[in-house]
């Protein structure tokens, strides 16, 4: 840094006076400058295909071979490429090859070895300022000045770029010395620099180039592939005088950063040991968000979501949603009681909603804070989710209407894989919320940890690139330059509705939290902080000696904050109990009752009449646009589903169609995404056909149902089951007259959704008194698959239902109010009627829990067949299917019952017939494992007092159901009799990779279960 502020000071910067002179002094006697290439009107001697005429022609070839050399013919490659080389004048060009030579043959021999003599310095020298303005572009903020301290390097690297001109000598990589300074060059099209003018002397190029690129704003934009885009960027940094900014602006500046500094002096006042995760060191951040909103408020946007992490918060909070003090003060108060059900979450995960009037648009605006856990940029893809339904709700079809902000830590933006995840969502059809702006609190270490330690890429920020995001570093203790790179990262979302991220690199003035002690691993950093002025501080005497404010009025301005933030505090004292739901992200109006509870606590028959389901039946097994062809294997299941519809049966494809499509018909939306979920991963589902004619030509016929139907979303996703699950949550959050469902691959494969799963579905209701309905649909099934394909883990799902194993419910009524009581829903169904009725009942439900739902493995979806009449009509969810055949009809003869859930099932009846033991064994099926039928599972009990109880299931021990349903199976029986277990031993791994060990194991299973002796002496 020091050496580009020497030779800042020897390229002494020109006066406009001064600049016009030079120019007119040198334009007749510089030889050298593109502008007199431009005036030749005889043939140059030094390359024979230049002339007067064909010299225009030429630069546009440079400039078009600068964007990307493959753009141009092969020759003018070479020509360029050695030019830029330093090849001599007249030596740079080469005659194309012929069309026989490969390029292959065009070896470096033919460059610079070959070339001939004859110089033309003015292409040289030329090409010598075209590439020095391009290497500003692409480093110049390698060397920007983005530190408030002074003392790190933004990008990890303290070397400085041999390009950019950093001192005077460096002016020899270009070929060039002091001596050319004061030349005119000529300014390609590709640069803003020259304002007005065309040409300019050398050394007021670099200084301008400094001026765009080297101060407080380091701009990162070159790896974009769009001409247009880079040019546009180009001009909001380059275009000289362009950041200005009227007193009147100045001021608000100066007010917001009141506001955000007092706001957390406040806090610190009143509560210096509580841990708020405070803003100090980034105040910025505050006016920088309201700038991002105000510019999009001007473009058209009325919503705003925003998603953020621990740090500045509450600061966010107060000053840019303007939650009521009162509101996050009292959350300080330990002594209140919290008043809601659930189990709350600390202050500084809480989310918000409000709606009002943007003061500088004077146009309404809603800003919604997601509530999120600790899991940092978990809530990335959530943010996302709720954004993209909000704007398809509202028919925002290209995001001019909502839009999200997404705050990151740099430790976490460059740590956290879901940031990835999220960014590949970006563009995504059914996934792009048109573009993100993007904001990093940069304060250069992450708890205890440095950036060096942190990560491997130069910026934390780098993991933007690939979506050709443009990216904005800016010194945090420059508030004119952050609101200016604000300004533009809104206005570029709102022109290209691409994703943008602003880079605040900051410091963190106090420790990871309010009670840390940071010199124990930073001690020089914080030396450095102690002395380093609040911004506060430094804008104040700036814009007092512009003489914008005086210091009274400045005083008064604090004054008056601070004053807001007493009263609102005395207020805080007279709040007797605390409301979670005062902090409320998604709202649900007319959902529920102004009270928040559910309208009734009934649930109607979830069967449907007939006609509809045989009209749903025929449409989904039909083509319902003309000229329109299918696959001919295609052809054959659908017209399978055909006969299925004629003989009244339903398979578990036909069985989702059928829920799916009588929702429609109620104006429910559906949208199911996942994994190759339209076709499905089993060729079960072809929810869209493809036209094997037409190129892209598509049809979903259900989207063809009904006259005025709500839509059917249905959509394959990326390849990512953190971010499309966190998204496709952050869906269903935004409306509860949706159908929002994620279905994995094979259920396993959300193990790599865990975090959304853990944090977000389990306990939302819990946190945050936000309930959600999404369906997670989670193929599973022992069929020899081998260990990853088989199960879904539902150990996990069902060890955190929040059920009590040892507490019979007292309810009066198990159908409804256990549900509303519940966490989750965790089913298994083992017919597609039953499947049906639960997907309906999602909707049919006075209130929303997330369901999983363990659905079809492979082999045994067509075999699940199932006889219509079941969900016609009057009919429900059958949370257990009694047993129906012989022993149900003697049950005192009964010698065992088999309790068990999903598949294993048709195991369990075919053994049973293959044994004749029908009379001696029932077989229950438990369809729905939480909450736990205690209830029906009690009426089974009581109905076979001579049987013995066994859980039965193909999972091993250790996982599956059994460590879940025995304790309550125990528990509805009064622990009268012992549950015993007849399923595969434990395991370390789901299944076996071994196809003749899983069948061993299936009969080893099969034959426990009907070797009524197999107990006896464990008795
Ligand atoms: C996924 C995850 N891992 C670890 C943590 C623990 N943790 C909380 S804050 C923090 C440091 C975050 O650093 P940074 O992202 O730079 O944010 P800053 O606190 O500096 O604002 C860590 C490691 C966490 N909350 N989430
Ligand atoms: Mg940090």
């Amino acid at each position: 840094m020091l050496n580009l502020r020497t030779c800042a000071a020897k390229l002494r910067p020109l006066t406009a006076s001064q600049t016009v002179k030079t120019i007119s002094q040198h334009r007749p006697a510089a030889p050298r400058t593109f502008q007199q290439i431009r005036c030749y009107s005889a043939p140059v001697a030094a390359e024979p295909f230049l002339s007067g005429t064909s010299s225009n022609y030429v630069e546009e070839m440079y400039y078009a071979w600068l964007e990307n050399p493959k753009s141009v013919h092969k020759s003018w490659d070479i020509f360029f490429r050695n030019a830029n080389a330093g090849a001599a004048p007249g030596t740079a060009y080469q005659s194309p090859p012929p069309l026989s030579t490969s390029l292959s043959v065009l070896s470096q021999a033919q460059f610079l070895g070959q070339a001939q003599p004859n110089v033309d310095k003015l292409v040289e020298d030329h090409l010598a300022v075209q590439s020095l303005i391009r290497a500003y572009q692409i480093r110049g903020h390698h060397v920007a000045q983005l530190d408030p301290l002074g003392i790190l390097d933004a990008d990890l690297d303290s070397s400085l770029p041999a390009d950019l001109i950093t001192s005077t000598d460096k002016l020899g990589f270009y070929g060039l010395d002091e001596s050319d300074l004061d030349k005119v060059f000529h300014l390609p099209t590709t640069t803003f620099i020259g304002g007005n003018e065309s040409a300019l002397p050398l050394r007021e190029i670099i200084r301008r180039l400094e001026m765009a690129y080297c101060q407080h704003i380091g701009v990162e934009f070159m790896f974009i592939n769009d001409l247009e885009q880079c040019q546009w960027i180009r001009q909001k940094f380059e275009t000289p005088g362009i950041m200005q900014f009227t007193n009147e602006e100045k001021r608000t500046l100066l007010a917001r950063l009141v506001r955000s500094t007092r706001f957390e002096e406040f806090l610190h006042r009143k509560w210096s040991s509580e841990k708020r995760f405070g803003l100090e060191g980034c105040e910025v951040l505050i006016p920088a968000l309201k700038t991002i909103i105000d510019k999009s408020s001007e473009k058209g946007v009325d919503y705003v979501i925003m998603g953020m992490p621990h740090r500045g918060r509450l600061n966010v909070l107060a000053n840019v949603i303007r939650k009521e003090l009162e509101q996050i003060f009292c959350q300080f108060d330990s002594k209140l009681e919290a008043a809601d059900e659930g189990s709350g979450d600390v202050k500084y995960h809480l989310g918000m909603y409000h709606r009002r009037i943007n003061r500088v648009t004077d146009r309404n605006i809603t800003l919604s804070l997601v509530a999120n856990p600790s899991h940092l940029e978990a809530a990335d893809p959530v943010v996302q989710g709720k954004t993209k339904a909000e704007q398809f709700y509202c028919g925002d079809t290209e995001g001019k209407k909502v839009m999200s902000i997404l705050l990151h830590g740099d430790a976490a933006f460059a740590g956290q894989g879901i940031v990835y995840e999220t960014f590949h969502l970006s563009d995504l059809p059914s996934y792009t919320t048109h573009g993100t702006v993007h904001v990093v609190v940069n304060n250069q270490i992450g708890f205890t940890t440095d950036p060096r330690m942190a990560r491997s890429s130069p910026y934390p920020t780098d993991v933007a690139r690939v979506v050709n995001a443009p990216i904005f570093h800016v010194n945090a203790d420059d508030p004119e330059a952050v609101v200016y790179v604000c300004n533009v990262a809104a206005e570029w979302r709102s022109t290209f509705h691409k994703d943008v991220v602003v880079d605040l690199v900051c410091y963190r003035r106090n420790g990871h939290n309010e009670m840390d002690e940071p010199m124990f691993t930073q001690p020089l950093m914080y030396k450095q902080i102690r002395k380093q002025k609040p911004v506060l501080q430094k804008y104040a005497e700036l814009l007092i000696s512009q003489g914008v404010v005086n210091q009274l009025e400045y005083e008064e301005e604090i004054a008056k904050y601070d004053k807001i933030c007493e009263e609102a505090h005395a207020r805080s004292k007279d709040e007797k109990i605390l409301h979670i739901k005062h902090w409320l992200d998604s709202p649900w109006p007319g959902f529920f009752t102004l009270d928040g509870q559910p309208r009734s606590m009934t649930c109607p028959s979830t069967g449907l009449n007939e006609e509809d389901l045989t009209h749903i039946g025929q449409v989904a097994s039909s083509v319902p646009v003309e000229d329109f062809t299918i696959h001919g294997g295609l052809s054959r299941i659908l017209k399978t589903r055909g006969e299925m519809v004629k003989n009244r049966t339903v398979d578990w494809a036909l069985a989702e169609y059928m829920a799916f499509g009588s929702l429609l018909k109620e104006g429910i939306h559906i949208r199911l995404s996942g994994q190759d979920v339209e076709r499905g991963t089993f060729s079960h589902r072809h929810h869209v056909l493809h036209d094997q004619n037409v190129d892209k030509r598509t049809c979903i016929p259900m989207n063809h149902l009904w006259p005025n139907q709500a839509p059917y979303t249905v959509c394959n996703s990326s390849l990512s089951e953190y971010g499309v699950l966190g998204f496709e949550l952050g869906f269903a959050m935004a409306s509860p007259n949706a159908l929002v469902l994620w279905e994995a691959q094979f259920g396993d494969f959300h193990n790599t959704a865990q975090c959304i799963i853990d944090q977000f579905i389990c306990p939302g209701q819990a946190k945050w008194v936000r309930q959600n309905g999404i369906v997670l649909l989670l193929p599973h099934g022992m069929e020899g698959m081998g260990p990853e394909h088989s199960s879904a883990r539902p150990e996990r799902f069902l060890q955190m239902c929040n059920d009590d194993p040892d507490v019979f419910p007292k309810l009066d009524d198990f159908d409804v109010r256990q549900l509303y009581d519940c966490n989750w829903i965790v089913v298994n169904c083992s017919t597609p009627a039953n499947f049906f009725h639960v997907l309906r009942r999602q909707i049919l439900l006075p209130f929303r829990k997330p369901v999983s739902a363990r659905s079809s493995a492979p082999g045994s979806v067509l075999l699940w067949l199932t006889v219509l009449p079941s969900p016609v009509a009057g009919t429900h969810f059958l949370r257990v299917i009694p047993d129906s055949g012989p022993a149900a009809q003697s049950p005192e003869r009964v010698k065992r019952v088999l309790f068990c859930t999903g598949k294993v099932y048709y195991d369990l009846t075919r053994e049973r017939k293959a044994r004749q033991m029908e009379a001696d064994v029932a077989v229950t099926r438990v369809e729905q494992l939480s909450p736990f039928p205690f209830d029906l599972l009690q009426l089974e009990a009581q109905k076979y007092p001579a049987a013995e109880l066994v859980w039965c299931q193909e999972e091993h021990k250790n996982q599956g159901y059994y460590d879940y349903v025995k304790p309550r199976l125990r528990t509805t029986i009064n622990r009268a009799k012992p549950v015993w277990y007849a399923g595969r031993e434990p395991a370390a791994a789901p299944a076996t990779g071994n196809k003749k060990t899983h069948l061993t194991e299936l009969q080893r299973l099969l034959d426990t279960a009907f070797n009524l002796d197999a107990f006896k002496d464990l008795a």
